[in-house]
C-alpha cells in the first residue's frame, strides 16, 4: 500500500506522519519529511504509534450497561433520555464534556448541537485543564486567543526561555529544534521549573523557582529591564495600552538568588531575539492567567513580539487543543473566537439558522462536575477524555459520575475508569481510522487521515452526534454527508470572526471540494506573526496587565509538602493507548514519587521502597525515587496511572480542585501533601499473558512483549497463587526467607506465567524472565532462578527504546572514549532514530565524566 500522509495522534507539536499499512491492523510509521511542523522528525511516542493500533481492549459495539445493543437502539436511548431531561429540567440539565483529542469536525458539531440547538452553554473541554489560562491571557493581552509565534521563530531566536515546560519529554520535536538552534547559532537556553528535569539539565541556566514563583520573577525581570532601559518606547507608545501604576507594580522581590537573577537579566537584556515557551507549569496554577500575562508583558514592553525569533509562545498539549478553541469548545466562548455579546450571538444564531442559541456561557469543567454531583446536571456526555482520572479531586468526580442520571461515554477503549460509570457506551473511531483536521500549536491545520478499516461497529464521533441531533428534530442543521462538509461550514463561519475584528480566517476553504479537502496540505492561518498589522482589540493596541504574585502560603502541619504533578516521556495521559506498547513501557514501568534526599531522610523513605502520598482529597501508594532533581519541600508524581492499570500511582485523586479565577483552570501543580513510608509485608511480581487486576494494596501493570508485568505488594498472607493460569507448575520456596517462586508452562514447554514472592529478600531482575513469556527456550529451573544457567551479557535498563540499546552498552561506549552524544550514537546507534533518549545519554555522559574526575582526584 502507498504511504498515507497524516498527523500524529499525540501532542500539540502536530508532527506529520507518513504511514504505510502493512497488515489489517499494523502500520509502518515514518516522519513526514515535507510537513513543516517536524520535517521528518518524530519522538518515541509518534515512532511507536504502530504498536497501539491493535484491537486489544477496544470498544467495538454500542453498549447499554453490559448489554450489546444496536446503534439504533443506543441512539434512540441517548436522544430519548436527553429530550426528556430537557423537558423536565431545562436545557442546562444537559452537559457535554469533550476533548482536545476530538477532531475539529467532531468538536464543531458537538458545539453546534449544545450551544446552538439544545441551547445550553454547558459544553466544556479537557482543554480547560490544559490551555485555558493561556487562552485567557491571550484574550486579556491581545483581544483574541491567538498564538503570536511560529516554530520557525525557534530557528532564529538567540535566547529561549522555557517556563514550566518539560519540552524534551512533552514536546520532543520542538526540543529537537531547540537543540539544533543551539548547535547552529549558539542560542542560549534558560529553563524555569522547580524540578531539574531532563530539559533543565541541558539548559545554560536552570532556575528552580518556588512553586508559583513565576509572576514575581517575570515582574521583577521587567522592572529590571525598565531600569536598564531595555524597553521599546516606540512600540509601547504605538501598540500598547499601559494601565495606571503599571511600572510601580513591578517592584517586587524576584524570589530567586541575586546571582541567578543577574545572570538571567544579563541574558534577557542582551538578546532581542527572545522566545518564551510556556506550558503547564504556567497554565496549571491558580494564578495561571496572571503568569501568562506576566510573560506577555515582558515581550510587549520590550517590543519582542511580531518579529522573527521573538514572542511569548504558549505550546499546546493535545493534538487539537487549538482546533477546539477555534470552534468554541470552551464553555465561555462561541464558535470562531466570538463571545456572548448581543451582536455576536445574533450573528451566530443567524448563521446556524437557530432560534435556540444559548444565552450565555456555560459551566467550566470543575464547576460542571460540581453541578453533576449536586444534581443540577442530569445528563452528561463525555467524549474522548477520561475525567475519572484526569480531573482534580478525581474521587469527587467519580462520585459525580456514579450519581449522574445518564452518563454517555464515547471512547475507543471499553474499560476506561470513566467508562465504568457509563449507562451508555458508544464506540468511536480512533487515530488511524478517523478522518478530519487538527490545528497545532503554531496555528497550522493538518489532516488526520484514515488508513485502517473501522473496527467492529465503531463510528466517527461527529457522525454519532449528527444522528442524535437528527433524532432531536434538527435534520437540516446536521445533514453533513462527510467531514469535508463540516469543515466547509466551519470555514465559512469564520467570516464572522473577521466581521467582529478577529483574525481567525479559514474562509478560503469554505467552497473546497471533497477532493481538495482530502488532498489538503498543512497550512497555517494568520501567517507567521499574525498581529503584525495590529492586535484584535478595538483600537488595535495590546494590553499590558497589572499582575501580582500570589500571597505567601501559611505553613500546614498536616500537609507540610507541596505536590507537583506531570508527565513521563513515553506515556500519554491515562495510558489507554501508549499503555499498550511494550517498547514505551520500558522507560518507566512504575509510577514514582520523586523526593529530595533531605525530605527522604526526614520522612524515613528509601529509594525503591514504597510510600503513601496523602492530600486532603485522597491518598495513593507510589514507588519512591530519591533524587536531587526534586527541590526540598515538594514532591512529584506522574499523572498516567489509572485504576484499570494499578492500585497505586493514582495522582488524579490527590490534586485539589482550586481554580484560576479568570480561566477556571485547576492548579494541578501545587497541592498541600504529606508522605509516609509504606512497609508492605510481602512484595512480588507476576508475569502473565492476561491483563489481570489483583486485589492487593499495591499493584501496577505494564506491557511486556507477550503479556504483562505486574508488580505487587501487600499485607498478611500473599494469597496470590490464584492469579496464575492452569498449566504445569514448577515451584521453589524458602519459607524461612518467605520466598516463593512458581513458573507455569504449557504442554509445549512454553512459559505462560511466573510469580516471584518475597517477604524480606530480594526479587530477581524482571528483564530476562519477562522476555521468556511465550517462549520455550529456557527450562523450568532457569525460570525459577529468574536467569539463564549460562550468564548473558547484561544490557542494563533500556535507554534507546527504538533500537533496544541498554545503559551498560552506552556506559561501555563512554568508557571506550565516546565523549559526546554524537560519538555515543556513532558507536552504539542509540539516539539515532527518534532521538528522545538523547537527554538521557547526555546525563550518562555527564555522570560518567564526574565519576572519572572524582576517581582521578
Ligand atoms: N510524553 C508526553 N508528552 C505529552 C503529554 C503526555 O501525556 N506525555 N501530554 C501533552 C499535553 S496534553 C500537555 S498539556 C503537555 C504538557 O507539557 P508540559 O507542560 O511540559 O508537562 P508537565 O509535566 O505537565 O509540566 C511541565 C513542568 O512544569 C513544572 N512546574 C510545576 N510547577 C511549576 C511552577 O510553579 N512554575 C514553573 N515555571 N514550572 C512549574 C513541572 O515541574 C514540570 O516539569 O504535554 C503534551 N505532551
Ligand atoms: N494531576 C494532574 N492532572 C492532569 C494534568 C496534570 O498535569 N496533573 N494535566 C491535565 C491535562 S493538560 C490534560 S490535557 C488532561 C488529559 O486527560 P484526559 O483527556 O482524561 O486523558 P486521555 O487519556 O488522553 O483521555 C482521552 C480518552 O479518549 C479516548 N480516545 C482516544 N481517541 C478517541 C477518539 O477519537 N474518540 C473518542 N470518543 N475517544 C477517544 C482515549 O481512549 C481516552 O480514554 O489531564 C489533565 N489532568
Ligand atoms: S512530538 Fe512526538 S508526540 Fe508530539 S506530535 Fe511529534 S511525534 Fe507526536
Ligand atoms: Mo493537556
Amino acid at each position: 500500500m502507498k504511504p498515507v500522509r497524516t498527523t500524529c495522534a499525540y501532542c500539540g507539536v502536530g508532527c506529520g506522519i507518513s504511514a504505510r499499512r502493512t497488515g489489517p491492523r499494523s502500520l509502518q510509521i515514518e516522519g513526514d519529511k515535507v510537513h513543516p511542523a517536524n520535517r521528518g522528525a518524530l519522538c518515541s511516542k509518534g515512532t511507536h504509534l504502530g504498536e497501539t493500533v491493535g484491537l486489544e481492549g477496544r470498544l467495538l459495539h454500542p453498549m447499554m450497561g453490559d448489554a450489546q445493543v444496536s446503534w439504533d437502539r443506543a441512539l434512540d436511548e441517548v436522544a430519548g433520555r436527553m429530550r426528556s431531561c430537557i423537558e423536565r429540567h431545562g436545557p442546562d440539565s444537559v452537559a457535554f464534556y469533550v476533548s482536545g483529542q476530538c477532531l475539529t469536525e467532531d468538536y464543531y458539531v458537538a458545539n453546534k448541537l449544545a450551544k446552538g440547538f439544545i441551547g445550553t452553554g454547558n459544553i466544556d473541554t479537557n482543554s480547560r485543564l490544559c490551555m485555558s489560562s493561556a487562552v485567557a491571557a491571550h484574550n486579556r493581552a491581545f483581544g483574541e486567543d491567538v498564538v503570536p509565534c511560529s516554530y520557525d521563530d525557534l530557528d532564529c531566536a538567540d535566547l529561549i526561555l522555557l517556563v514550566g515546560s518539560n519540552t524534551a519529554w512533552c514536546h520532543p520535536v520542538i526540543w529537537q529544534r531547540i537543540e539544533r538552534a543551539r548547535e547552529r547559532r549558539g542560542a542560549k537556553l534558560v529553563v524555569i521549573d522547580p524540578r531539574k528535569t531532563e530539559t533543565a539539565e541541558q539548559a545554560d541556566l536552570h532556575i528552580a523557582i518556588d512553586p508559583d514563583g513565576d509572576v514575581a520573577l517575570f515582574n521583577a525581570l521587567l522592572g529590571e529591564m525598565f531600569e536598564r532601559g531595555v524597553i521599546d518606547e516606540a512600540f509601547l507608545a504605538e501598540r500598547c495600552r499601559i494601565p495606571a501604576r503599571f511600572w510601580e507594580s513591578l517592584e517586587v522581590d524576584a524570589g530567586i538568588a541575586p546571582e541567578q537573577f543577574n545572570r538571567l537579566a544579563e541574558m534577557v537584556a542582551a538578546n532581542e531575539r527572545m522566545i518564551t515557551l510556556f506550558s503547564q507549569g504556567a497554565n496549571q496554577s491558580v494564578g495561571g492567567t496572571d503568569k501568562g500575562n506576566a510573560i506577555t508583558n515582558l515581550h510587549l514592553a520590550t517590543g519582542r513580539i511580531n518579529r522573527h525569533g521573538a514572542g511569548p509562545f504558549s505550546i499546546t498539549g493535545q493534538p487539537n487543543a487549538m482546533g477546539g478553541r477555534e470552534v468554541g469548545g470552551l464553555a465561555n466562548m462561541l464558535a470562531c473566537h466570538l463571545g456572548f455579546s448581543e451582536n455576536e450571538r445574533a450573528d451566530v444564531a443567524s448563521f446556524w439558522g437557530t432560534g435556540n442559541l444559548c444565552t450565555g456561557p456555560g459551566l467550566k469543567a470543575v464547576d460542571m462536575f460540581r453541578a453533576v454531583h449536586d444534581g443540577r446536571i442530569k445528563f452528561l456526555w463525555v467524549m474522548a477524555t477520561n475525567p475519572a482520572v484526569s480531573m482534580p479531586d478525581a474521587g469527587f468526580v467519580r462520585e459525580a459520575l456514579a450519581k449522574c442520571e445518564t452518563l454517555v461515554v464515547s471512547d475507543v477503549i471499553a474499560e476506561t475508569d470513566t467508562a465504568r460509570f457509563a449507562d451508555i457506551r458508544l464506540p468511536a473511531l480512533g487515530w488511524g481510522e478517523k478522518d478530519g483536521t487538527v490545528t497545532n500549536s503554531e496555528r497550522r491545520v493538518s489532516r488526520q487521515r484514515a488508513l485502517l478499516d473501522a473496527p467492529g461497529e465503531a463510528r466517527a464521533d461527529w457522525n454519532v452526534l449528527c444522528d442524535v441531533a437528527r433524532r432531536l428534530g434538527h435534520e437540516e442543521a446536521f445533514a453533513f454527508a462527510n467531514s469535508a462538509a463540516i469543515f466547509r461550514e466551519f470555514a465559512a463561519m469564520t467570516a464572522l470572526a473577521g466581521k467582529h475584528g478577529k483574525l481567525l480566517d479559514l474562509t478560503e476553504w469554505a467552497d473546497c471540494s471533497d477532493a481538495e479537502y482530502d488532498g489538503m496540505a498543512p497550512f497555517q492561518w494568520g501567517g507567521a506573526h499574525p498581529f503584525g498589522q495590529g492586535f484584535s482589540t478595538d483600537d488595535g493596541k495590546a494590553n499590558l496587565i497589572c499582575v501580582e504574585p500570589p500571597a505567601p502560603r501559611a505553613a500546614d502541619a498536616q500537609f507540610p509538602l507541596r505536590l507537583n504533578t506531570g508527565r513521563y516521556r513515553d506515556q500519554w495521559h491515562t495510558m489507554t493507548r501508549t499503555g499498550l506498547s511494550a517498547k514505551l513501557a520500558t522507560h518507566r514501568r512504575e509510577p514514582l514519587v520523586e523526593v529530595n534526599p533531605e525530605d527522604a531522610s526526614r520522612f524515613g523513605l528509601e529509594e525503591g521502597g514504597l510510600a503513601r502520598v496523602e492530600t486532603a482529597q485522597g491518598a495513593s501508594i507510589f514507588r519512591v525515587a530519591v533524587t536531587g532533581s526534586q527541590r526540598k519541600g515538594a514532591i512529584f508524581t506522574p499523572i498516567h496511572w489509572t485504576e484499570a492499570m494499578s492500585a497505586g500511582g493514582g495522582t488524579g485523586r490527590l490534586a485539589q480542585s482550586l481554580t484560576d479565577p479568570v480561566s477556571g483552570q485547576p492548579g494541578f501543580k501545587n497541592t498541600p501533601v504529606c508522605i509516609v513510608a509504606y512497609k508492605p509485608e510481602w512484595r512480588a511480581f507476576l508475569i502473565t499473558r492476561e491483563p489481570i487486576q489483583p486485589q492487593t494494596s499495591y499493584w501496577t501493570r505494564s506491557r511486556i512483549e507477550n503479556g504483562w508485568l505486574i508488580e505487587l505488594a501487600g499485607e498478611g498472607a500473599a494469597d496470590i497463587d490464584a492469579l496464575l493460569p492452569a498449566g504445569t507448575r514448577s515451584e521453589a520456596s524458602d519459607l524461612e526467607r518467605g520466598m516463593r517462586r512458581i513458573a507455569v508452562g504449557d504442554a509445549e514447554g512454553t512459559l505462560v506465567a511466573a510469580l516471584f514472592v518475597t517477604r524480606n529478600g530480594v526479587l530477581p531482575s524482571r528483564d530476562w524472565i519477562a522476555g521468556q513469556l511465550g517462549e520455550a527456550a529456557a527450562t523450568p529451573p532457569e525460570w525459577l532462578a529468574g536467569r539463564p544457567s549460562v550468564p548473558m551479557p547484561d544490557k542494563g535498563p533500556i535507554v534507546c527504546i527504538c533500537l533496544d540499546i541498554g545503559e551498560q552498552q552506552i556506559l561501555k561506549a563512554i568508557n571506550d572514549e565516546a565523549c559526546d552524544i554524537a560519538s555515543v550514537s556513532n558507536c552504539t546507534k542509540a539516539g539515532t532514530n527518534c532521538g528522545s533518549c538523547r537527554p538521557l545519554i547526555a546525563r550518562l555522559i555527564g555522570e560518567a565524566r564526574a565519576h572519572m574526575q572524582e576517581a582521578a582526584q
